[in-house]
Parts: structure tokens; C-alpha cells; sequence
């Protein structure tokens, strides 16, 4: 068991050890965990107005994911669970891509193979996601090996929640890293849910910190809302593993503020009193009194801020609701370098059908709503 970590306490005071952050890279953290909001916001609402089909947000893990993430280097890779397309976006997925992929437009890097909101980004070592849970961690796991074989000096970063923590992808990937002394850093984002299974009732453990001892992993357990102590437990593990001490886990301990997805009520399951005590421990507003508190930031900044990144995602939302669907030819293109006769049968297929019912349509890029 360890205690849990913390830099800053929920009232923004310092009680721990500060991570060397010039001013404009801490004030860059608080913009981008309003930016990951912001975007979950607009989302949200296109998804309520039948504009995007899904909708998973990351309300409340924002300093979780882009604290972590943060301490990262460009050469270094991420492993998203299902979550973390805001850290993705500060590493260098443009927001125009992001937004097609939740459209599967034209756009889409994905061809609209994947389903929205899930995300990937060649530029930035950003595989794409997987909904079957688990599976990036054993796959994370692999690439950080082959990393140490090639004499690569790269970190793999690997993301998943509580409830991977049960996945067999969990168990092999941590094992293999153990003993391999992979150089890969896991962070386990325990947001207090698996859809409406308690992070509680998923294990007996004391602390999903424990689950590394089986491995011989070192633990510890961090204050997710703190963006600070996230940032400095990255930034340990990852020099553990560039010292090629093996792999670390760092267990996150946040808050999943809103449903599991846009498909989900998670009034059924838990309580009123729970989600409130957490709002109350909301990691924007704790990190925003510490940055006022050292002269980085006034009772205006986050609405300032807020206005600003609405203006620069609702540009982005316009631009791609017009964009033209994906082309239909994409269906049959990428696995073979000349198309079969039965794939070119049911392309066949797929035109007469378009011809009869008329192609996907795009947007009329009449946002906002
Ligand atoms: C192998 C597998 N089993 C079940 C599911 C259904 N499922 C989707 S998300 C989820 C819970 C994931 O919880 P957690 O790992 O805590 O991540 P969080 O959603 O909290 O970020 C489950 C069970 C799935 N996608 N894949
Ligand atoms: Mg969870």
C-alpha cells in the first residue's frame, strides 16, 4: 500500500514537492485541461442535437490525463484507453482531425473504420484506440520491448482504467514488462467507475497500487486531480524506465464527472451526494486558485480562456460539419493491392444502393446550434 501523492492540495496550497515548470508551461496546463473540456462540451451537445454518434468525455480527469501526459517527450508514445484524445491533442493531433473522426468524415484519418471518438495520430506516436478493453496494454507493452531491442531511447506510455485492471491484456502486459524490464510507464486512470460497476467492488485489493507487486512493478498512487503530482509521477517513472530500471504504475486516483458515454444514465447507479463531493474537488478550479495564488492568474482567466478556446473549436466544428463524407470507394481500398471479385461485388452492391437511396450526406456547417 502506498499513501496517496500530492503537490498541490484541493485548495491550490502547496504540500508537496513543486516539478520544475517555468510560468508559461504551468499556465499552458491550466489551457489545456480547459481545452479538453471545452471540446468535451461542444461534443456533448452535437452528440444531444444527433449531429456526432458518440461521446465518451473526460470531465474531471483532465488534470489526470494532461498532467501525465505533460511529462512526456515528443519521441515517446501513448497508449489511450478510452479517454485520453485530450492528451493527444496537446502532443499534436490537430483539432480539425480530432473533430472529422467524430464526424468519420472525409477527413477522418480513420476512413471511418473506427467508431467516433477514437482517436489516432500517426505525428504524434498515438496508435489508435481500442474499445475492446485491455488490448493496448499488452500491444504497448510489445512496442516498448522492440523499443529497448532497437537501442530506441523512447518511453511508452500506456493508459487504461479500474476496469482494465481486471483484463487479461492487464495481466500479460504487466507481467511481460516485469519481465522484460520494458520501458513503458502504465497509468491506471482509477476514475472511480467501469460503467456502473464501483472501482470499489472491482478488486479486493487494498490499493490498485498492489496489483504491481504480482509483477514486481513499483506503485504508487497519486492525486489525479492534482495536475502537478501527475506531472511528477510521469516524470519519475519515465526516467526510471530511460535508465532502463523497467516499467512503473501510477494509479490516477480521480473522478468520472458525467456518464460513461452519451449512452449511458449514470443517475442509476450512483449517488447525488458522491458526484457532488467531487465536483467539489474539481481539478481546473484547484489548479487555477494556485496559479492566482503565484500571480500566473485572476478571477478572469478561465472565463477568458474558456471564450478563446470555444472560438477556436467552434471554427473547427464549422469547418468540418461541411466537410463531404467519407468517399464510398474506401470500403474496399487499403487490404488489397487489386480489388477481389467479391469485394468488388458488394461495392457494386453499395453504389446501386447509393444510386437508389442517395450517398451519406454532409453537414450544412450550421453550428453553433
Ligand atoms: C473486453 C471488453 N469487455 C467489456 C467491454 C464493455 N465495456 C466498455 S467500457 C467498459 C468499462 C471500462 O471501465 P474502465 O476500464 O474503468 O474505463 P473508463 O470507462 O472508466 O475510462 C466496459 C466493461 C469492452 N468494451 N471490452
Ligand atoms: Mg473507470
Amino acid at each position: 500500500m502506498t499513501a496517496l501523492t500530492r503537490v498541490i492540495d484541493p485548495k491550490g496550497a502547496v504540500v508537496g514537492s513543486l516539478p520544475q515548470l517555468d510560468d508559461e508551461r504551468l499556465v499552458g496546463l491550466l489551457t489545456h485541461m480547459l481545452r479538453v473540456r471545452c471540446v468535451d462540451q461542444r461534443m456533448l451537445k452535437l452528440q444531444r442535437a444527433g449531429r456526432v454518434g458518440f461521446v465518451g468525455t473526460a470531465r474531471g480527469l483532465e488534470a489526470a490525463m494532461i498532467g501525465s501526459a505533460a511529462a512526456l517527450a515528443t519521441d515517446d508514445w501513448l497508449w489511450s484507453g478510452l479517454r485520453e484524445g485530450g492528451a493527444a491533442v496537446m502532443r499534436g493531433l490537430p483539432l480539425a482531425e480530432y473533430v472529422a473522426q467524430m464526424y468519420c468524415n472525409a477527413n477522418d484519418t480513420a476512413k471511418g473504420r473506427q467508431m467516433c471518438n477514437h482517436f489516432q495520430h500517426k505525428g504524434s506516436h498515438y496508435p489508435s484506440w481500442s474499445s475492446v478493453i485491455g488490448t493496448q496494454i499488452p500491444h504497448g507493452v510489445g512496442a516498448a520491448y522492440a523499443a529497448k531491442v532497437q537501442g530506441k531511447r523512447e518511453v511508452h506510455a500506456i493508459y487504461f482504467g479500474d476496469g482494465a485492471s481486471s483484463s487479461n491484456g492487464f495481466h500479460s502486459g504487466m507481467n511481460f514488462a516485469g519481465v522484460w524490464k520494458a520501458p513503458c510507464v502504465f497509468v491506471l486512470v482509477d476514475n472511480g467507475w467501469a460503467i456502473s460497476v464501483s472501482s470499489r467492488e472491482q478488486t479486493a485489493a487494498e490499493s490498485y497500487a498492489d496489483k504491481g507487486l504480482a509483477y514486481g512493478i513499483p506503485a504508487r498512487e497519486v492525486d489525479g486531480n492534482d495536475v502537478l503530482a501527475s506531472y511528477a509521477a510521469m516524470q519519475s517513472a519515465r526516467e526510471r524506465a530511460l535508465a532502463g530500471e523497467g516499467p512503473s504504475l501510477i494509479v490516477l486516483k480521480t473522478y468520472r464527472m458525467l456518464g460513461h458515454s452519451s449512452s449511458d444514465d449514470p443517475s442509476k447507479y450512483r449517488s447525488e451526494a458522491e458526484v457532488a463531493a467531487w465536483e467539489a474537488l474539481d481539478p481546473i478550479e484547484r489548479f487555477a486558485a494556485f496559479l492566482t495564488e503565484r500571480g500566473l492568474a485572476d478571477a478572469g482567466t478561465v472565463e477568458r480562456l474558456e471564450a478563446q478556446l470555444f472560438a477556436e473549436i467552434d471554427a473547427v466544428v464549422h469547418e468540418q460539419e461541411a466537410a463531404p463524407p467519407m468517399a464510398l470507394k474506401t470500403l474496399v481500398e487499403d487490404v488489397y493491392a487489386d480489388v477481389p471479385r467479391h469485394l468488388r461485388r458488394q461495392y457494386n452492391e453499395f453504389l446501386r444502393v447509393a444510386e437508389v437511396h442517395g450517398d451519406a450526406q454532409p453537414g450544412d456547417g450550421a453550428f453553433p446550434l
